[in-house]
């Protein structure tokens, strides 16, 4: 095959690859659905009160501090429930029984919420606040941002048990939870749009794949000067108080 063709020919290739897994997945998850429709929908809706108890949890996290230190740590945040073909295809990748009880014991980001704050300090308090609660129950902690992937992906990911509580029962349910910088995100969706742009040639992409880990870098400086101006200005409002004409209180 001429050189020039080759690229074109790769990218034929994955995408004919992906797209059979697709339809491989779609098939799976068409008959365990048609089968265990009930059940799969209930465990569904198990999945979106979990993600209702851990948000409710940060949402009140954010209000205590915002009235204690008058900043909310947390920019804003996201839940998603993972879609049904991504579940299956994970299953298939790690090699399991496509079944709703194999499915529960091993794909733990089914139910995702992810939280984006502002500086590095504020993700690692949030998630000691977090999992001091004698309700939630810590699975797995993975630290990409001590330690980044070598795409230059940073977050602090948490697998947490979280209860919620049935007419007749309580049940544990698993909750995967993200925790990012604005500029962690940034570069996060931005990096993950490009990941479908791989119809570029593979020298090209190699070299774009070193960019974004630079990128990654340069961000992550950033985050930490911000934050070291940040706790700059608060230690100077704490030695100087200062009169409020208006209140009378010191700030
Ligand atoms: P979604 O819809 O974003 O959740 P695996 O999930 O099998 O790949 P593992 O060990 O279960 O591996 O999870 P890992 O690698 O600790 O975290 C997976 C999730 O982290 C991904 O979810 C992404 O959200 C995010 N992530 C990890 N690495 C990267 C990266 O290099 N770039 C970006 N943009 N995000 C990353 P999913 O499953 O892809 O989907």
């Amino acid at each position: 095959m001429a050189k020039e063709f080759e690229p074109v020919a790769n990218w034929l290739n994955k995408a004919k690859h992906k797209w059979f897994n697709k339809a491989i997945a779609n098939e799976e998850l068409r008959s365990l659905i048609r089968e265990n429709r009930q059940e799969f929908e209930t465990l569904m809706a198990y999945y979106r009160c979990a993600l209702m108890e851990v948000e409710t949890k940060f949402n009140v996290l954010n209000e205590e501090f915002s009235l204690q230190h008058n900043r909310n740590p947390i920019e804003y945040h996201k839940t998603r429930i993972k879609k049904e073909a991504s579940i299956i295809e994970k299953m298939h990748r790690r090699g399991l029984d496509v079944d709703l009880e194999t499915m529960e014991q091993n794909i733990f980001d089914i139910a995702g919420l992810r939280i984006v704050c502002s500086y590095p300090q504020d993700v690692y308090m949030l998630a000691d606040c977090l999992l001091q609660q004698d309700d939630i129950t810590l699975i797995e902690r993975k630290d990409y941002i001590e330690n980044p992937k070598p795409s230059g992906y940073r977050s602090l990911h948490l697998i947490v048990e979280v209860p919620i509580f049935l007419r007749n029962e309580k049940r544990k349910m698993k909750v995967e939870i993200q925790l990012r910088t604005i500029a962690m995100d940034f570069w996060a969706s931005v990096e993950h749009k490009l990941q479908y742009k791989q119809n570029v040639d593979p020298e090209l992409a190699e070299r774009l794949a070193a960019e974004l880990a630079d990128c990654a870098e340069q961000s992550a400086a950033l985050d930490y000067r911000m934050q070291s101006i940040r706790n700059k200005i608060t230690k100077d409002l704490e030695d100087f108080p200062v009169e409020d004409p208006l209140i009378g209180e010191k700030r």
